[in-house]
């Protein structure tokens, strides 16, 4: 069977409900995923990739961060890995004859579905002042283009180099090179909308800004905690270590608004057992209001100090700062205000209590569910003083597992990908490259977008993603991206930010994760960095979607070479021959990276980057201790007659990759526009089950964002709270409703009404 051509556009946005599902994965998810790929690769080419996926000598799978165990299955991918390989090794095609059918005004109007589905973009292509339709154009030309703006700047700061997390550390350590060398930090990243919150709280409070467990500790808990996260849709395979976990006698809590089919019975694709029946996850549900969790776990605190013998007393005594001022702060806790916040019931607060109380060994997973609030630094900083207490961190079994997204965005932030570098970092850099880099902090995704709303950056430069569509506040972001003198985009597929551009664009076309990577000195392989802290090698094997297609690290070699000229001592030519060559380079600037290229060849399986919290119980904060913190309780306010929305992740896409229109396990099929809303809370509203509603955000500003024409689905989430998909509700994030200290935008926390729609 060959590949099938795309669906025609505007796709049918038809929603049809079902039962939501009470199991994930098993046979429907290997058959939907084989579906999907053989859809866009043919038989032949799907199996040939998917056992690829993940071998010690394949890639790494584009789909999530998730670590690999040390005993691979033939199949180490699940079904939405699955997918994200389909998308990029595709046969569909977008050619130059694509651009001349489909001048920008087109596409600008199609749906982001249907644009990811048109296939691999195959050649550079230049979108010229003034012109209606992209053309072809060499590479060269095209990096002339792009040196005379940036030459043009009255300032490097007018610059933005953004990355999205999918890019290789070779790739990424160039590109921040690069960045520094032409003189700014303005290196926004996906990172900044996603784990932000965690790297802040953690860095603060642990001194280092990543999770501080490994696989084998998942499998040795007593008690696994997944608060504001959606493994069964977004990281399937983590599924299988709570499965071992379990089997070695775990108990797992599950904090979440939504009950959510993966936690609540995996059905193991690799074992006949699991594929029949299947193991029960969670051992106790916390149906939480959204942005409850701060006061739950302060709550919880207080509980164990109230306990006698509770507390660690010795780890807290040699190794944590701030204990008084934190225990002051907890014991005020209460239980009135927390049911308030949580929507709990005491019942239930009280069996976590002694599920916790019994448990040695304690993991807190989260995602999302906890970074995208306003609170959500101090929530974080409130998860670690819960697993401090009781000496959590720095033993087997036990710590902080904040769940990365997409598959190698910790380790661009190791590499140097951040707008505001530690001052060691820049000092290595000076040392090993000879230049003095900028000291001044850059701008952060929110920073970029208002910089360009303000004419303060004039060209936006992106390592992949989709900025537009994953940004807060569309029409803000689409009039900031519009003012911009030139938005150039490194990509695999089409998506809407091809479409919405600066005054000229270029689109360059670049290699993925699957593919064949020939250079001078032969084929090359590059390296990632999981979740857990894992560093390991990634060698794609398939033919190129198209011989014009220069890999990542090369375009940035030759962007750094014609713009940076003479001026630069940095050997780009001898980088993008040979990526051994980067990887010196890194063991020289990034601390844990020393013989990175011998280690990377003794060890195919990866080898871990040290951790001082995990390895040895050191903290390298301010304090030289483990801090505890006592920020006060906060929780979301709801005016009457509104809902918190949450914007979340459907079971067909991938961000702002739309692989199908159906969210299997929550019983949704053939649309996007939905609204989850309690029955109650839709009977209050008098919004009818299948009826239509505009969203409408409120805030501060006064300014009325709407999402028009969502389908209301009466759904069991917790009471006043709302959820529909991302990126089509983010018209209604406003660019200022973010974080506090990591700026992250809080798209889990956007107050709305409900309005029937004209239209109904
Ligand atoms: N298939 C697939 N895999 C992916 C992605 C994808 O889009 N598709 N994206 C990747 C990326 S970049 C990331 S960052 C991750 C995202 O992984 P997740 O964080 O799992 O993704 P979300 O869909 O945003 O889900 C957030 C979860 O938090 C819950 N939640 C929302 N608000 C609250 C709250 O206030 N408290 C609590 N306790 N829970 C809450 C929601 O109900 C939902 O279950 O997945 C990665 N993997
Ligand atoms: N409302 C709301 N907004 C959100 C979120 C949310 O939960 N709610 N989540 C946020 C999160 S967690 C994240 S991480 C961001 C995601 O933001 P991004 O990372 O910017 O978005 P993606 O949709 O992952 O990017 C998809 C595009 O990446 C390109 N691509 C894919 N593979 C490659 C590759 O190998 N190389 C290159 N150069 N390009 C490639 C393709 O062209 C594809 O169209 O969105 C954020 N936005
Ligand atoms: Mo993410």
């Amino acid at each position: 069977m060959a590949a099938k051509p795309p669906q025609g556009d505007p796709v049918q946005d038809a929603p049809q409900v079902a039962e939501p599902k009470h199991a994930a994965a098993g046979l429907p998810a290997v058959g939907h995923s084989l579906r999907i790929a053989q859809q866009q690769m043919g038989v032949r080419r799907t199996a040939l990739t998917l056992l690829r996926v993940n071998q010690k000598d394949g890639f790494d799978c584009p789909g999530c961060a998730w670590p690999e165990g040390d005993h691979r299955h033939t199949a180490e991918f699940c079904e939405n890995g699955a997918k994200a390989v389909a998308e990029e090794a595709t046969l569909r095609r977008v050619t130059p004859d694509f651009f001349a059918a489909h001048p920008v005004t087109d596409l600008a109007g199609r749906s982001g579905y249907w644009l990811g589905q048109q296939g691999r973009l195959t050649h550079p292509m230049y979108l010229a002042e003034g012109a209606d339709r992209y053309e072809p154009v060499s590479w060269e030309r095209a990096f002339d283009i792009i040196a005379e703006e940036l030459t043009a700047l009255g300032s490097p700061d007018e610059a933005l180099f953004y990355t999205s997390g999918r890019t290789s550390n070779e790739a990424a350590f160039l590109y921040q090179l690069f960045a520094r060398e032409f003189g700014t930090n303005n290196l926004p990243d996906c990172s900044n909308m996603c784990h932000e919150s965690s790297g802040s709280a953690l860095t603060e409070t642990i001194g280092i800004g990543k999770g501080s467990v490994l696989l084998e500790d998942l499998h040795k808990a007593d008690l696994i905690i997944v608060a504001g996260q959606n493994p069964g849709t977004n990281h399937p395979r983590m599924l299988s270590a709570l499965e071992k976990a379990k089997a070695g006698g775990a108990k797992i809590i599950t904090v979440n608004p939504l009950p959510e089919a993966g936690m609540e019975r995996f059905k193991n694709p690799q074992t006949p057992k699991g594929m029949l029946k299947g193991a029960a996850l969670t051992d106790l549900f916390l149906q939480i209001r959204i942005g409850g969790d701060q006061a739950l776990f302060r709550l919880l605190n207080k509980l164990i100090l109230d306990t006698d013998g509770a507390v660690d007393e010795a780890f807290i005594r040699e190794h944590t700062h701030g204990y008084e001022e934190f225990a002051a702060a907890a014991r005020a806790a209460d239980w009135d205000e927390t049911l308030t916040a949580t929507g709990l019931t005491r019942d239930r607060i009280d069996q976590a209590l002694r599920m916790i109380l019994t448990s040695e060994r304690t993991i807190v997973c989260w995602a999302m569910g906890l970074t995208q609030h306003k609170h959500a630094v101090p929530t974080i900083r409130e998860v670690v003083n819960f697993l401090l207490l009781r000496g959590n961190i720095g033993r087997p079994g036990a710590g902080v597992c904040p769940v990365r997204g997409h598959s190698n965005v910790q380790g661009d932030r190791t590499m140097g990908i951040f707008e505001r570098p530690a001052p060691a970092f820049l000092d290595a850099l000076e040392k090993e490259f000879g230049f003095a880099p900028p000291r001044e902090h850059g701008y952060d995704v929110v920073r970029a977008i208002g910089a360009m709303r303000d004419g303060k950056a004039k060209v936006f430069f992106a390592m992949g993603g989709n900025f537009v569509s994953a940004s807060p506040d569309t029409d803000v972001t689409e009039a900031a991206m519009r003012r911009a003198r030139l938005t150039v985009h490194v990509s695999t597929k089409l998506n809407r930010s091809h479409a919405v551009t600066g005054a000229r664009a270029l689109i360059l076309p670049t290699l993925g994760r699957t593919e064949r990577d020939l250079q001078g000195s032969g084929e090359q392989f590059v390296t990632v960095e999981d979740s857990m802290g894992m560093v390991h090698a990634s060698r794609g094997r398939l033919e190129p979607a198209s011989p014009e297609l220069l890999s990542e690290p090369a375009i940035v070699c030759r962007l750094a070479r014609r713009v940076l000229g003479p001026d630069s001592a940095t050997p780009w030519e001898e980088f993008e021959k040979d990526y051994a060559t980067i990887r010196d380079r890194i063991a020289r600037v990034v601390p844990g990276f020393q013989d990175f290229n011998a280690r990377i060849a003794s060890n195919p399986g990866g080898f871990a980057l040290p951790h001082a919290p995990r390895d040895e119980r050191r903290f390298p904060t301010t304090t030289g201790k483990a801090n505890f913190t006592a920020a006060p309780v906060e929780y979301p306010e709801l005016p009457e007659g509104r809902l918190l929305l949450q914007t979340l992740r459907s079971h067909d896409q991938y961000n702002t990759t739309i692989y199908g229109l159906d969210d299997r396990y929550r019983g949704i099929k053939n649309g996007r526009r939905v609204v989850l809303v309690h029955p109650d809370d839709a009977h209050t509203l008098g919004v009818a089950d299948g009826s239509y509603v505009d969203l409408v955000s409120e805030w501060k500003d006064g300014i009325e964002r709407r999402a028009p024409g969502f389908r209301v689905v009466h759904y069991p989430t917790a009471r006043g709270c709302a959820a529909a998909y991302y990126p089509e509700t983010n018209v209604l994030v406003p660019l200022d409703s973010t974080a506090d200290t990591s700026n992250t935008p809080a798209s889990k926390s956007v107050v709305v009404r409900l309005e029937q729609s004209r239209t109904d």
